[in-house]
């Protein structure tokens, strides 16, 4: 069994099941925040979340926590990296069975709502919301599917960059951010969920996925407060 306290040398951070990153190798070089799907579908009135008949209170709740730490990794000079889950106009890259299950509640992907088309690329509602809005230069990745690498350039954009760590933000926890945590995971990048920078559509399961990650040592990273990082962040 490992020896939760022994600490690498460098810079880690308070997090939970062990002081992150496993190497103490935290740096601008080394390090991105990814901010998931900030869009006005998840977390505005009219959008994807809010047709469902979801409290769209708990989505917004981390936007100031997000806010404020992508102001940090701006000005320290560590790549923000930003995604949007959406479809193609023609909605080619919708599966059916997708779209048959949103519709079942009320929220059709592709139909007409208060922010346009629901979860479809160039409507109103697929944007990111001003507030987290992304800087010209920042990377912005298409997403067609809840995980961030699913279909989309991100892995090579990170490898090319010499990214090895991700800081996982956005919404939601249970599902999009979860999935790319999965996903980055089992690609060998060592991952942090700030838990006041993530929300669900349901507290429980906010708390549920925070739990899962928390097993095994860390089955698929670790978690911390914004703040925890902040704190140390080089
Ligand atoms: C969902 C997401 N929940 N961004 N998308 O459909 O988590």
């Amino acid at each position: 069994m490992n020896d939760m306290s022994d600490t690498p040398a460098g810079t880690t951070i308070a997090s939970t099941p062990y002081p992150w990153p496993w190497n103490g190798d935290l740096r601008p070089e080394n390090t991105a925040l990814i901010i998931i799907d900030m869009q006005t579908d998840f977390c505005g009135p009219g959008g994807y979340v809010d047709s469902m008949g979801y409290d769209i209170s708990l989505t917004r709740a981390p936007i100031e926590p997000i806010k404020a730490l992508m102001k940090a990794f701006r000005d320290k000079g560590y790549m923000v990296i930003h995604t949007r889950e959406g479809h193609r106009p023609d909605l080619a890259d919708l599966p059916a069975n997708k779209q048959w299950r949103s519709r079942q509640i009320g929220a059709g992907i592709g139909d007409p709502g208060p922010c346009g088309k629901i979860l479809t690329r160039g409507e109103p509602g697929w944007e990111i919301i001003d507030d987290l809005a992304p800087l010209p230069g920042e990377v912005i990745i298409d997403k067609p599917g809840k995980g961030s690498f699913c279909a989309t350039d991100l892995e090579m954009i990170l490898r090319l960059k010499g990214i090895d760590n991700i800081v996982l933000t956005g919404i939601t926890t249970d599902v999009c951010v979860h999935t790319t945590m999965r996903e980055a995971n089992d690609r060998g990048f060592e991952c942090v969920m700030l838990t006041d920078c993530c929300a669900a559509t349901d507290p429980k399961n906010h708390e549920a996925a925070i739990n899962m990650i928390h097993m095994q040592g860390g089955v698929f990273g670790a978690t911390a407060l914004s703040t925890d990082l902040l704190a140390v962040l080089p």
